[in-house]
């Protein structure tokens, strides 16, 4: 009798392990996953089944003391994290005498250009043969034809005057005339801030490559560090990584980035980034635009889109367009064409680090009839600098 109720119990302690074993694992399976709704905290916890995890599953979210309801009935606080890491924010170092620290960078248009100069003209006897060679030093140096031959015959006719040449006076001679050739006033400040309205408006445009993105993001460091709010117009929308660039140099001084889905109309990117712009307070939109090769028309027909459809806010108050200084007449080649789709009202002269060819500042006003407003002198952030005729003449025949 013991023996048979031992049995039982045995046999209905079995099952029931069984049993409970088959309703955990369809409970696993049947029951959809716990809501991630607080629990009342009131109840008592519940019993473990067999079969349930030991662990919280790992990608269920950790709910912390604070988004737990309270017996109360309070709402669920949620307390946002902070954001990982917010970005450091540069303090841009002020433009002023720019040109003057980064001289040393033009010292290939200085070796080939400004000291060239000097030592033919001081040699004794300026004959035709050498006259030649000055003519050449300054064509090589991409100045120009008509350019050069007016720089020439200005040189001439002043040197005769002069009768005996002393190193100085050549010197100032020389300054003073390539000064004159550089154009002494022109106004080159870059125009950000219409007096009746905010934000300016600045359009930066150029073939792929020239530097574009570069100088709209050193531009927007030397406005901040001028005291300027600033919003980025991302509307080279043909590869994602523009906008990235742009907006990276964006963070690094704190402008806002405005961009649009890859591939997406660049006009309208353009048209939010001054309507964010506005919105904001912002002093200036700067608009970062795509590479577009001069041979392709359509694509130069967009450009003169987004300015037109820029415009329905109000006018570009400038379109700066950046020209690489080391490609030489090809520079000249685009100036022409870009300005025939947009009213081209600056010139960026960039990489003059990189090339002996510094006359191209004066071949390519000359082209355009537009002055050179700034120049790009590196690819560090405030290798950037306003264009001063007297210093970069300093620069170009030294101390
Ligand atoms: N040495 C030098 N490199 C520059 C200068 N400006 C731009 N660059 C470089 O030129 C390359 C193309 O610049 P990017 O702004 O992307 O050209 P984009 O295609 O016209 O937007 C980058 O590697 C820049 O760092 C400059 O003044 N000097
Ligand atoms: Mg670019």
């Amino acid at each position: 009798m013991d023996i048979v109720i031992l049995a039982v119990v045995i046999a209905v302690v079995v099952l029931g392990a069984l049993g409970g074993l088959i309703v955990g694992s369809r409970r696993k399976k049947q029951l959809p996953p716990p809501p991630p709704a607080a629990p009342d905290i009131t109840a008592p916890p519940a019993e473990p089944h067999v079969g349930d995890e030991a662990e919280t599953p790992r990608e269920e979210p950790r709910r912390t003391i604070e988004e737990v309801d309270l017996p109360d009935g309070s709402a669920p606080v949620v307390v946002e994290e902070p954001p990982a890491e917010a970005p450091e924010i540069e303090i841009p170092e002020p433009t002023a005498g720019r040109l003057v620290r980064l001289r040393t960078r033009l010292s290939r248009s200085q070796n080939a250009l400004g000291k060239g100069l000097l030592t033919l003209l001081s040699r004794e006897h300026l004959d035709e043969d050498t006259w030649e060679e000055i003519e050449d030093t300054l064509l090589t140096a991409d100045v120009g034809v008509q350019p050069t031959q007016e720089l020439v015959e200005r040189l001439r006719e002043r040197v005769k005057v002069l009768g005996t040449r002393t190193p100085e006076e050549l010197r100032t001679l020389l300054r003073e005339e390539l000064i004159t050739l550089v154009g002494r006033d022109m106004d080159r400040a870059v125009k950000t801030e219409p007096e009746d309205r905010k934000p300016g408006i600045v359009m930066v445009v150029g073939v792929n490559g020239t530097g574009k993105t570069t100088t709209t993001g050193k531009l927007a460091r030397v406005l901040v560090a001028d005291g300027q709010s600033v919003v980025l117009g991302a509307a080279d929308t043909f590869r994602a990584a523009a906008a990235d660039q742009l907006q990276t140099w964006g963070e690094r001084v704190g402008a806002h980035t405005v961009r649009g889905p890859e591939a997406g109309d660049p006009a309208s990117v353009a048209f939010d980034a001054v309507k964010e712009g506005k919105e904001m307070g912002a002093n200036v939109v700067l608009i970062d635009t795509a590479g577009r090769l001069h041979t392709k028309t359509g694509l130069m027909d967009e450009l003169g889109k987004v300015k037109r459809v820029v415009e329905k806010h109000a006018p570009v108050d400038e379109v700066l367009l950046v020209l690489d200084a080391t490609t030489g007449q090809n520079g000249l080649v685009q100036a022409r064409v870009f300005s025939e789709v947009v009213d081209i009202t600056g010139i960026v002269l960039t990489k003059l680090d990189g090339t002996a060819k510094g006359g191209i500042v004066v071949a390519v006003q000359r082209e355009l009839g537009v002055p050179v407003k700034l120049i790009g002198l590196g690819e560090g952030a405030d290798d950037l600098a306003p264009f001063e005729p007297e210093a970069f003449v300093d620069a170009l025949i030294g101390e």
